[in-house]
């Protein structure tokens, strides 16, 4: 899996989640973040939104930033015109397709929407900047008005066409299928192979397929509208456990957590626990069986490896699930001299106070030393 980009969207989607308000000062902070991460594409909020909108826009765009600038927006010349002014270097437009949208939100028909979207594309190209097409609540749209509407898209030459699981009702399957069916309409249309460009990206939220090319939605903490999107460092995980080397040269790893603590202050919320990758216990082992194996080697039950990410695994033994293989190697951690017999005894003991409560890592170890002091003075 080599072949994707990230389009970091913690300031479009991002600003979408009910708590957030980035003043200039940190969306700027976000966006040399995210830089220095490593992503690809930073999508901010479209700046017809509002007048900040457009100014803050302007401003990251001005910041030299290796990442590329994208800006999200309606398929309407409005937005285009204001879009193609702020010295961004993509423009993402989304038109909703589905019965819904088209009679309840914008109420215009697929001709309408043809016709509007080669005019903006056709527009936002001729400035010379990237454009991806996307249509919104792609899976509960009619499939013979996608494929035609992306068929339209792709002849005017869009750089990327997004599908968008916008309410969460496709199945991975569902996705499979839609993005299997989509390059094989698009891709036809760009030969001969051997010069065949990742013209048409296909950019996928949530669910990210792998091959031809693909560029993949993200937000930190996956903070976005409603319940928002594939988290940073969920994709990230997924995408190192398919080729370490490769993400690892690619990203800057050790940045995930600085990011992610940036952006939890700012929109009030703590990480989760559960959190892919800087949850609190996502490199916690608890279980004897697994304590003992994750001693030989941490490949037996970690795909990821704590240290590309700068964090550390921790090996809990204070509880009554402990085993001796992990009471030993806290023994030699602290240099006492016991032997396995001996282990296996303290480990009795360990389990019977933990039987009543959950004991600390200093409990632990007093323990251990009394243990070896007793059986040093002949008292055990
Ligand atoms: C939105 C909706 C969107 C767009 C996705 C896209 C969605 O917030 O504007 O542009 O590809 O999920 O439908 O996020």
């Amino acid at each position: 899996v080599s072949n994707f980009k990230i389009i970091e969207s913690t300031l479009r989607e991002g600003e979408q989640f009910a708590n957030a308000f980035f003043d200039t000062k940190t969306k700027i902070a976000i966006a040399r973040a995210l830089d220095a991460f490593g992503v690809e594409y930073i999508e901010l909020t479209s700046p017809a939104a509002s007048e900040q909108s457009r100014i803050d826009c302007e401003a990251i765009c001005n910041l030299g930033l290796k990442a590329k600038i994208l800006t999200h927006i309606r398929c309407h010349m409005d937005d285009a015109r204001i879009a193609v002014e702020t010295g961004v270097d993509g423009v993402d437009v989304v038109i909703g397709t589905s019965s819904f949208l088209r009679e309840f939100s914008h109420g215009k028909d697929m001709s309408y929407i043809t016709k509007t979207a080669i005019e903006v594309i056709t527009f936002v190209k001729s400035k010379g900047i990237e454009v991806r097409f996307s249509s919104e609540d792609s899976f509960r749209s009619d499939l013979v008005d996608l494929l035609s509407i992306y068929q339209t898209v792709d002849k005017i030459g869009v750089n990327r066409v997004g599908i968008a699981d916008t309410v969460g009702c496709a199945n991975p399957r569902q996705v499979y299928e839609l993005v299997r069916t989509l390059r094989g309409v698009l891709l036809p249309t760009h030969t001969p192979p051997s010069k065949r460009e990742p013209h048409t990206l296909i950019h996928v939220r949530p669910y990210g397929p792998s091959s031809p090319s693909y560029s993949l939605p993200a937000a930190i903490l996956g903070i976005g509208e409603r319940v928002g999107i594939t988290p940073l460092g969920g994709l990230i995980a997924c995408l190192y456990a398919a080729n370490p080397e490769y993400v690892k040269s690619k990203y800057n790893l050790p940045m995930l957590r600085e990011i992610e603590n940036l952006v939890a202050e700012a929109v009030e919320v703590n990480v989760p626990f559960m959190n892919p990758i800087t949850g609190y216990c996502a490199f916690t082992h608890k279980a004897g069986i697994h304590a003992k194996a994750i001693l030989n080697n941490p490949s037996t039950y970690e795909i990821l490896k704590p240290e590309d990410f700068g964090l550390t695994r921790y090996v809990s033994i204070g509880h009554r699930l402990t085993g001796w293989n992990a009471v030993k190697s806290r023994v030699e951690q602290l240099g006492l001299q016991l032997t396995d017999e001996e282990v296996k005894d303290a480990t009795a003991k360990i389990k019977e106070l933990a039987d009543v409560r959950t004991q600390s890592m200093d409990d632990v170890d007093s323990l251990l030393r009394v243990y070896h002091s007793g059986i040093q003075s002949g008292e055990l």
